[in-house]
């Protein structure tokens, strides 16, 4: 399958999807999210692929936004009746089941930083920048940098950050929990890759339910949300690799994961 706006490509269990629009600093237009929206849904159906990383290609950014030369002269209208920017979060987030890692390479703004947030995680280089300068435009975030950001840095940085439009550089987001680690820029994809390959390694639905776990800490009440965790690993017993892991435990060897 070749798409026109990313690069796709398998390592193994391990999906890696390049935003590829260098020369405007991997802007998402709606080729972009077109084609995302397949890689991933392929990603997803394909038993084989584990886990996925996103990144840019090119030193300088991850992505620069939504494409602000596509939004310049849309007709208010057509946002509100194309419902635009719905794809994003109701195709891309809610229907990967399986793992996936932002591998930030550099800006990350406006749509750049929201789809980094889309991920399970971000991994940013040393020369990574994130922010939401939407507000320089006009506008404000429309694809969850308002709802995600907050949760991620809290209200106080977020609020700051969305009503001045100033950058976050990566150590600052590291501090603030917005990435996991940072890593120099040269290192950066094969830190994803292998984090990606450690989570490929293990047992798919144990992968995809701890996923679930925690995404439901942002739906639910803490008492709604320990119910569904105790049940989703009491559903986890059931699988023939918890039987296997916890065997290869007691037996003192590697554990031989069936996915199931
Ligand atoms: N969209 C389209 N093209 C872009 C974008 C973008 N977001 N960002 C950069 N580019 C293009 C530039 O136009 C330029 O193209 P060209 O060479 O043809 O002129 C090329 O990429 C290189 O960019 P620069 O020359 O500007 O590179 P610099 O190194 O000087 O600056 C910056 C890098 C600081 C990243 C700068 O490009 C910049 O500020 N970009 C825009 C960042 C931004 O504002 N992002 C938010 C966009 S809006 C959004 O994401 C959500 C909108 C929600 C709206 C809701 C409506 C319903």
């Amino acid at each position: 399958m070749s798409y026109e706006t990313i690069l796709v490509e398998t390592r193994g269990a391990v999906t890696l999807i390049t935003l590829n629009r260098p020369k405007a600093l991997n802007a998402l237009n709606t080729q972009v999210l077109a084609d995302l929206t397949q890689a991933f849904a392929a990603f997803e159906a394909d038993p084989a692929q584990r886990c996925a990383v996103l990144t840019g290609s090119g030193e300088k950014a991850f992505a620069a936004g939504a494409d602000i030369k596509e939004m310049a002269d849309k007709p208010a209208a057509d946002f509100f009746l194309e419902d635009f920017f719905a794809g994003w979060t109701s195709d891309l987030v809610k229907k990967v089941r399986k793992p996936w890692i932002a591998a930030v390479n550099g800006f990350a703004l406006g749509g750049g930083c929201e789809l980094a947030m889309m991920a399970d995680f971000i991994i940013a280089a040393d020369t990574a920048k994130f922010g939401q300068p939407e507000i320089k435009l006009g506008v404000a975030p429309g694809m969850g940098g308002s709802q995600r950001l907050t949760r991620a840095v809290g209200k106080s940085k977020a609020m700051e950050m969305c009503l001045t439009g100033r950058m976050m550089d990566a150590a600052e987001a590291e501090r603030s929990g917005l990435v996991t680690r940072v890593v120099p820029l040269a290192d950066l994809l094969e830190d994803a890759l292998k984090t990606a390959e450690t989570i490929a390694s293990m047992p798919t639905m144990a992968a995809m339910i701890n996923k679930e776990m925690i995404n439901a800490a942002y739906e639910t009440t803490l008492d709604q949300g320990l119910l569904h965790e105790r049940r989703l690993f009491q559903i986890l017993t059931a699988t023939e690799d918890k039987v296997e892991g916890m065997n290869a435990f007691v037996d003192k060897r590697a554990a031989q994961w069936k996915g199931r």
